[in-house]
């Protein structure tokens, strides 16, 4: 058991982000049984989920003649266009229906505003917009984050660096994550994390 400061956070571990969903992960589905497994070992457990309307501009669909994976310029920066996924309500947006999800204290929704992204738990992607994580966690005396979930490169990463740049401790279970690896993102995202000071870890 870790100690009462440590947090487990599970990073968007849904079903459009699995096999057969609208932006699978290769494996994806294979981290739930680690995190299902890591859930017992922490005092404080919070999954995220990412929950996007319909007319969200992180869509390519939302923009006239875009390809998926296409990039595009937004207000806060270049921003991917991805196939529409996570769209609120549907089963895409669902938890796989094997993660564990009665033990998680805080469930947090993330990317619900139509005009930003937020591919980090703590920041939406103009890396200003609070989701509120931060406060829930220091007012829990939360000093220490074990981030698990999909996708490393995206999501997982994103948060990582938000949290290292916060003062959390951070680890990222690289067991219990897959990742996208588009155009070298993932290699990306693994040199910026050690950059930061997070501890990649395996098991
Ligand atoms: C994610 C792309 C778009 C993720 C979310 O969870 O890593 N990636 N939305
Ligand atoms: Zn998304």
């Amino acid at each position: 058991m870790q100690p009462a400061e440590h947090a487990l956070i599970a990073i968007d571990i849904q079903n459009d982000f699995c096999p057969g969903g609208a932006l699978a992960v290769d494996e994806g589905d294979a981290v739930v049984s680690r995190v299902n497994t890591l859930m017992d070992d922490f005092a404080v457990r919070v999954l995220t989920q990412d929950w996007h309307p319909e007319n969200h501009l992180s869509f390519a669909a939302n923009h006239d003649g875009a390809a998926p994976f296409s990039m595009t310029e937004m207000p806060y920066g270049p921003q991917v266009l991805w196939p529409r996924h996570c769209v609120q309500g549907t089963e895409g947006a669902a938890f796989h229906r094997a993660l564990r999800t009665h033990p998680a204290d805080l469930i947090l929704r993330k990317g619900f505003r139509p005009e930003i992204d937020s591919y980090s738990a703590f920041f939406e992607n103009d890396r200003t917009t609070p989701t509120g994580l931060e406060g829930y966690l220091r007012t829990r005396g939360v000093t220490h984050l074990t981030l698990v979930g999909l996708a490393t490169d995206f999501c997982v990463a994103y948060s990582a660096l938000d949290a290292a740049r916060l003062g959390f401790e951070v680890v990222v279970r690289m067991d219990a994550c897959r990742a996208i690896d588009l155009d070298g993102s993932l290699d990306e995202a693994l040199s910026q994390m050690r950059a930061a000071g997070v501890t990649l870890a395996n098991g």
